[in-house]
């Protein structure tokens, strides 16, 4: 289950109710006061995911309160039951209670079948708090590479629905991607019929 130091995949973590409440959850935040969209980057590339946030808006490369990127209006919260879930996830992953771990952020991407994320690090948050993701619906192939470059060596898992990962300590900072989601995987109980959602929680370290 230890993927590299400090970065846990715990497979099947997620029930199928819970799955099904986050699906439920996450179409009510895709239609809120932000809704989902394209990310555009500062010079102009268009993200092939769709992202919502909550807690705190993520726009290349910061974290702002509003949405200024998309229509300007304040961020929804981030729930305590899915701060919750993160909780869980962590002190299974590290076999200790994770009461402090207490994320103010989640990012919530939508991959439908073409939609890829390239090699990246995660670098705009202000603390080195361990990043939560989980994955519902379709399968996909997720790389994981290392700290110091871009390039290999990586390492290549499939992260199917209800799988957590927690990505901590000396993984926290290495380089990740999705080169590929594989369609019709999903199981349409949850709720999505077709493509990828990742949940990831996060800390700030900002106030
Ligand atoms: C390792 N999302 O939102 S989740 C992202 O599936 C992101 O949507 C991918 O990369 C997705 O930034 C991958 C796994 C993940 C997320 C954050 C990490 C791995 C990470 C942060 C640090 C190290
Ligand atoms: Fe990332």
């Amino acid at each position: 289950r230890e993927v590299a130091p400090g970065a846990v995949h715990l497979p099947g973590w997620l029930t199928l109710d819970e799955q099904r409440r986050l699906v439920r959850a996450c179409r009510a935040w895709a239609t809120g006061p932000v809704p989902m969209r394209h990310t555009v980057l500062p010079r102009g590339g268009v993200m092939s995911v769709q992202t919502v946030c909550l807690g705190w808006h993520w726009q290349p490369y910061r974290y702002t309160r509003t949405a200024d990127d998309v229509n300007g209006r304040p961020v929804p919260p981030l729930p305590e039951w899915l701060a919750d879930l993160g909780r869980r996830a962590v002190a299974e992953a590290y076999g200790d209670r994770a009461d402090a771990y207490e994320p103010d952020a989640a990012l919530i991407n939508f991959y439908d079948d073409r939609a890829t994320m390239g090699l990246h690090q995660d670098k705009d948050e202000r603390s080195d708090a361990p990043v939560v993701s989980l994955s519902i619906g379709d399968a996909c192939l997720f790389r994981f590479g290392n700290t110091e470059t871009r390039g290999r060596p990586y390492t290549d898992v499939r992260l199917e629905s209800g799988d957590a990962f927690v990505f901590g300590g000396p993984s926290r900072f290495a380089y990740h991607g999705v080169p590929k989601v594989h369609p019709g995987t999903g199981d349409p109980a949850t709720g999505l019929t077709s493509g990828r959602l990742n949940i990831t929680l996060r800390v700030t370290g900002l106030r």
